[in-house]
């Protein structure tokens, strides 16, 4: 049989009702939650029923194997907080579709991975950081998600079925498939992308601690007050970050919470969660210079303690060549004149893969540039279309 693209919208639909969220197309399927769980126990029923054998590393990840030395093709399963129904769900489940086809028709082997944590619950990119290397398994057993839970805790509640880490040189190269997450392709009218290179990143935890008091008695000039400071912090970051960044440079203060977070008492503490992203690994190092230079100057001329946790990062990763190569191919075949070349702002799963195999990823439009929001979403016939692109790649490869 061939490539059955209703099947891949109904298994996308199915999937979505693993957290669906009542309000558009949304999902709520936080990494290791019980909907998570249970999403990855149905996704990982479907690879055995395409004739693919069912493996489980000790992070989470979970494989569809074809059995040989094989192209591996996926993406993620788990959502952010409030998530689209497409962000990781339309690599996994491409990749699912492809895999079964091959099957179905002889071959080439294809195989189908399914990350964890792709969305940094835990870490950045949890799931494919341990799998390469980029985080041991020991140091992310200790991260902790923003409400005090261990990972180790975490990732107890599926490891009843894990086996080992794979090893790379079961697969000759990785694509995957996603959503572009911002307004490019939506607003140019290309139906595709073959992504050129991917963002680096670099996140970290931040505390301030000033003096919890009463908010009548306390007057302004005695206050050590963990709000204001983070707020003279932000302001300064915002000017000194944009004084050295490119126009692609970003950062984002996306977790704040204060304690203890009443209306009559000086705030206490804050802690929240900082990132910034380009291109260059040189500028992401003079931004982390910079936050510390503006953490040492709040401190300072506020009286409070400004804790830095410890720097999570990933490095910029241009994709593969000879894999790009098929992929443009493949789009130029299938949406002549309707594709284009673009570099991806957000992370991913292949940027950790570049450094262990061949990698490479092909983008459908998102309507509006809108992602990591519910009404994230893409039209159905940008979806097949992606899908048939990225099948006659893999076959060609
Ligand atoms: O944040 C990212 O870019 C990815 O979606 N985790
Ligand atoms: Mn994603
Ligand atoms: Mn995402």
């Amino acid at each position: 049989m061939s490539l059955n693209c209703d099947r891949f919208l109904d298994d996308l639909h199915r999937l979505r009702s693993f957290g669906a969220s009542g309000q558009g197309k949304g999902v709520v399927r936080p990494a290791y939650s019980a909907v998570d769980i249970a999403a990855r126990r149905w996704l990982a029923g479907r690879m055995e029923e395409a004739g693919l054998t069912v493996h489980l590393d000790p992070i989470g990840n979970c494989f569809g194997l074809a059995g040989e030395k094989s192209l591996l093709i996926g993406s993620h399963s788990d959502s952010q907080p409030e998530g689209g129904w497409l962000d990781g769900a339309l690599g996994v489940v491409a990749g699912l579709e492809i895999a079964r086809a091959a099957k179905e028709a002889g071959g080439p082997p294809i195989s189908v991975v399914n990350f964890q944590d792709e969305e940094g619950r835990f870490g950045i990119l949890t799931g494919s950081d341990v799998w390469t290397g980029n985080v041991s398994l020991a140091e992310a057993d200790q991260l902790t998600d923003t409400g005090g839970v261990v990972l180790s805790t975490a990732r107890a509640r599926m490891s009843g079925r894990a086996k080992d880490f794979l090893p790379y040189d079961m697969f000759t190269g990785f694509i995957e498939m996603h959503i572009e997450q911002g307004p490019g392709m939506d607003v140019s009218g290309d139906q595709v992308g073959v992504v050129s290179d991917i963002v680096g990143i670099r996140e970290l935890r931040i505390v301030i601690n000033g003096r919890q008091n009463h908010a009548g008695t306390t007057p302004m000039a005695l206050r050590q007050d963990a709000f204001q400071a983070l707020c003279d912090f932000n302001q300064r970051i915002n000017q000194r970050f944009a004084e050295v960044a490119t126009s692609t440079t970003v950062w984002t203060l996306g977790h704040a919470e204060l304690s203890p977070n009443a209306s009559s008492v000086v705030p206490g503490t804050v802690r929240f969660a900082l990132q910034w992203r380009d291109g260059d690994p040189a500028l992401l190092l003079a931004l982390e210079e910079i936050m510390r230079a503006v953490a040492a100057e709040i401190a300072q001329e506020r009286g409070v303690t400004v804790e830095l946790g410890t720097v999570g990062g990933i490095e910029p990763a241009a994709m593969d060549p000879h894999l790009k190569a098929a992929l443009r191919q493949a789009a130029e075949d299938q949406a002549p004149g309707k594709w284009r070349d673009l570099p991806s702002g957000a992370l991913h799963d292949a940027a950790n893969m570049a450094r262990v195999m061949p990698t490479a990823m092909l983008f459908v439009p998102s309507i509006g540039g809108i992602s990591h929001a519910f009404d994230e979403d893409t039209k159905e016939e940008d979806l097949v279309k992606g899908l048939e692109v990225l099948h006659q790649a893999a076959l060609s490869l």
